[in-house]
Parts: C-alpha cells; sequence; structure tokens
C-alpha cells in the first residue's frame, strides 16, 4: 500500500524543503485544520445535533445568521485563540477584528475566515465549507488595528478551504502549488490526496446564477450569451452549467476538473461592487486558483492586486480556467 501522508508530516516536510513554512504558521495550519474536523463534525450531525435552522441574529452585512454560522464562527476562534501563534482575526461573521486575548502570548499572523460558507445550504444537506487566508501583521508597531488586516491578496502568506460534503477535503496553498487533503474519520487526521493540482486551462462548464441574468452589466451578459448559442454560436462548442450555491463547492469543482465561476457586479445593488467579500471569500480562493494555474479578477484587475478599503469590502468575482477568466476579463475592455 502506497506510504500515506499525513497534513502533519506534509507541513514538516514543506518546512523543511523550501522554509516556506515557518514553526508558527505551522502550527496555524494545523489548528484551523483541527477546528475543520470539528466543524465538520457538528455539520454531519446535522438535525440530531440540533445545529440546523436559523440563529435568529444578524451579522454585520445584514445577513440572516445561521446556528452553523455561529458554531463555526466559535469553534475557529477558541481553537486559534491561545496557540501563540497570532495577533488577531477577522470573521464574514464579526464586525470588527478579534485580537487575541491579553492573557495569551502574541503571535505574527493575522487569520481571516469565512466560518461556513454557502450558509443557504446548510438545512437541505448540500456541500458547504470554510474559507481562510492567512497574513502577516505589518512590523513595527505595538498592538494590531483593522488597518493592519487591510492588505491586497498577493501578500497572503497561506489560504485554503475545507469543504464539507461527500468527502471533507482541505485543500491548502502556502505559495508553492495546492495540495488537497481528505479527512479520514476512523484516524481523524488529513491526509495528503492530491499534491500539485491544476486547472485545466480550457473548459465548457460555467457556473453563474443564472437567476440574476437581467441585473448583469454587458460583457457578463454576452460571455453567458456566447456560451448558451453552443456549437452555432461563436464559440463553435456546447457548454454546460452548474450552480451549487456555495463558492467552496464550485471551486473545488473547478479546481477537479475546471471550469468558470462567476459572481459579477449587478444592478440590483449598484453601490456594492460584488456580493462576495474580497478579505474572507475572493482573496483566498483567487491565490488558490492562480497556484493551480488558473486565473482570477474582478473584470477590470487581478482580484490578488485589489487594495482593500475596508474589513467587509466586497468584490466582483470571475476565477476558474485561465483561458475563460482571460476572455471575460477582455469584453469588459
Ligand atoms: P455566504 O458566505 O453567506 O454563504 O454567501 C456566499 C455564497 C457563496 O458561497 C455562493 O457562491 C453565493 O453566496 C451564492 O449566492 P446566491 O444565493 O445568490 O446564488
Ligand atoms: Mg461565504
Amino acid at each position: 500500500m502506497a506510504q500515506r501522508i499525513s497534513l502533519t508530516r506534509y507541513l514538516v516536510e514543506q518546512q523543511r524543503i523550501d522554509g516556506l513554512i515557518p514553526g508558527q504558521l505551522r502550527l496555524l495550519l494545523e489548528v484551523v485544520a483541527r477546528a475543520c474536523k470539528g466543524i465538520s463534525q457538528a455539520v454531519n450531525k446535522g438535525a440530531l445535533g440540533g445545529v440546523l435552522g436559523s440563529a435568529g441574529t444578524e451579522n454585520v452585512q445584514g445577513e440572516v445568521q445561521k446556528k452553523l454560522d455561529i458554531i463555526a464562527n466559535e469553534v475557529l476562534i477558541e481553537a486559534n485563540e491561545w496557540g501563540g501563534h497570532l495577533a488577531a482575526m477577522a470573521s464574514e461573521e464579526m464586525a470588527g477584528i478579534h485580537p487575541v486575548p491579553n492573557r495569551y502570548p502574541q503571535g505574527e499572523y493575522l487569520l481571516l475566515f469565512d466560518p461556513l460558507d454557502g450558509s443557504s445550504n446548510i438545512d437541505v444537506n448540500v456541500s458547504i465549507g470554510t474559507i481562510f487566508s492567512v497574513l502577516k501583521k505589518p512590523a513595527g508597531l505595538a498592538g494590531v488595528t483593522e488597518a493592519d488586516f487591510l492588505q491586497p491578496g498577493h501578500a497572503q502568506v497561506a489560504a485554503g478551504y475545507c469543504v464539507y460534503g461527500p468527502q471533507t477535503t482541505l485543500v491548502l496553498t502556502v505559495g508553492d502549488g495546492v495540495a488537497m487533503f481528505t479527512l479520514d474519520r476512523e484516524q481523524g487526521s488529513f491526509v495528503l490526496t492530491q499534491q500539485n493540482v491544476r486547472i485545466p486551462e480550457d473548459t465548457r462548464e460555467f457556473a453563474i446564477n443564472m437567476s440574476n441574468m437581467r441585473h448583469w452589466d454587458a460583457p457578463v451578459r454576452r460571455y453567458i450569451d456566447e456560451c448558451l448559442a453552443g456549437k452555432e454560436g461563436p464559440r463553435a462548442k456546447d457548454f454546460n452549467m452548474r450552480w451549487i450555491a456555495s463558492m467552496v463547492a464550485d471551486v473545488h469543482r473547478i479546481l477537479t476538473r475546471g471550469g468558470i465561476f462567476m459572481y459579477p457586479w449587478d444592478k440590483r445593488e449598484p453601490d456594492k461592487p460584488g456580493k462576495l467579500r474580497l478579505m474572507y471569500e475572493a482573496n483566498p480562493m483567487s491565490w488558490i486558483v492562480e497556484q493551480a494555474g488558473g486565473a482570477a479578477t474582478n473584470g477590470h484587475q487581478r482580484i490578488l492586486d485589489v487594495v482593500p478599503t475596508g474589513l467587509h469590502e466586497r468584490v466582483s468575482v470571475i476565477l476558474g480556467s485561465k483561458n475563460e477568466v482571460e476572455r471575460v476579463t477582455s469584453y469588459h475592455g
């Protein structure tokens, strides 16, 4: 039987090979993975664990929180507070940053997360996930403020997601390609199941919420119209469509077999640049996709180059197979 490589061993070996993973970062990634195991267990229990349904509260963006949004947020915070690897955390579910309490040692990293992405799928037993991004606290100043988090995506030192689907899979990059780990529930550990993940450059599959079509801008409409025209249209091939409504699951499919994912700006809320959050969703996913040979833009620029002005800033997202992303971006002129 081929030797199984655990997440711990993978991280230790990465640390030895190219020094991309300093000790504190390794600890951070192991702690996040452990938290994801805890969230996975809660997700699996479903109605038996009393975790389904609404919590009856709203987050800072005015979205109704599900019980699991709050549970996942708490699991991540509790797991990461005491290890000495972090200065502070920020979450889609919390208005402000969460500095590590004074009673614990302070580390040099900043952790951002969408604790439970795809919330609308929780109660219907469809794949959901956790997305996370790691930044380094800017050197020099004591304490930590929200401004320390406002770094562009290309400054990330690690990014990943965990998808809770038929399998629980952790996907990780530290800037050296993308690796996938599958949770072995009997052993209780993540096992390396794919390395050097590559997204095919071309695709015949797109993911977008088609019900918003009438609200889109001309370039996105043009791209989708051309896909829908199929063999008889300008693309001279038929396209397939998938929309899971969990970004984690849609991105995971694209990493596995290619495709393009779009959540563009639309006219429903013209003042917002998009629906998805730059810091918790777009940045980590864009870096993972780029590390797998794909591309990610907001139609005008590389997402990783967007300089954030607020923690909960939103952004238009076009990511996946390189040639398709470049095509849609070129339509934006
Ligand atoms: P969430 O973080 O509150 O779950 O929202 C983000 C999700 C993405 O995972 C998904 O791509 C999108 O929202 C689905 O939106 P819609 O319901 O408009 O299709
Ligand atoms: Mg989300």
